[in-house]
């Protein structure tokens, strides 16, 4: 089977990467830009997918996307599935609960406070105001899980752990995720990034040899 991550700049498809890396399984991997100023995905990447959104992964040449799709596909196929857990374990939940999470609650308000401040909407308004009430308000839940299981699934690394970092790393580059007023998701993002996989994983997408 050939894998091929499609990396975007500064966007989800560096889970993939990370999760390969972690599972020490092989991959191809091409490499696009964003446009400057919209921020949207080049050309040749929108041409990728028909919603042409980050990630996109190739499998022996068929191309799917979504976050969730991507990253369940790799961590149940590759790598002896080593970092996917399945019915069988106490922590199956748990595991599902965090992996849909990411992207089905924490990341869709994150990215309207994104939106908001790309397109001008003043940071006091209605919407504004109740986007940051939420986003505090899944801060403080997901710090509360943190302080009573080191990894989200609970005892160990797993690939909702890749699906729950990138909210607190990349997207802090757009916008302020408080990470530091909750400081049992700011000392688990210190232990992600400190992991070798994910710094293999930043030298390769932070610093291509294009
Ligand atoms: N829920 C989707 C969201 C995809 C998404 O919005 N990706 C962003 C990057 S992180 C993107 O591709 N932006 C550039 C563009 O749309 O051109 C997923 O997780 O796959």
């Amino acid at each position: 089977m050939t894998i091929t991550i499609y990396q975007l700049d500064r966007s989800r498809s560096e889970r993939a990467v990370w999760l390969m890396e972690e599972l020490g399984a092989p991959y191809a991997i091409e490499f696009f830009e964003r446009l400057a100023v919209t921020m949207q995905a080049e050309p040749a990447y929108k041409a990728l997918h028909p919603l042409g959104s980050s990630p996109v992964l190739g499998i022996d040449g068929k191309n799917i996307a979504e976050s969730g799709a991507v990253i369940e596909y790799l961590a149940t196929t590759q790598g002896g599935g080593a970092l996917a857990l399945g019915p069988d374990s106490p922590d199956y939940a748990e595991y599902l609960y965090w992996f849909h999470f990411a992207e089905s609650t924490l990341m869709p308000a994150l990215v309207s406070e994104i939106m908001a401040e790309f397109t001008g909407i003043e940071p006091e308004s209605a919407l504004r105001v109740r986007s940051r009430h939420r986003i505090k308000q899944l801060l403080e839940f997901t710090d509360a899980r943190l302080s009573t299981a080191p990894f989200f699934a609970g005892g160990r690394f797993t690939a909702a752990d890749v699906m729950m970092t990138f909210p607190f790393t990349m997207t802090r580059q757009f916008v302020p995720v408080d990470v530091d007023g909750h400081p049992a998701i700011a000392a688990y993002v210190e232990r992600m990034e400190a992991r070798p996989a994910y710094q293999r994983c930043r030298a390769i997408v932070d610093c291509p040899a294009k």
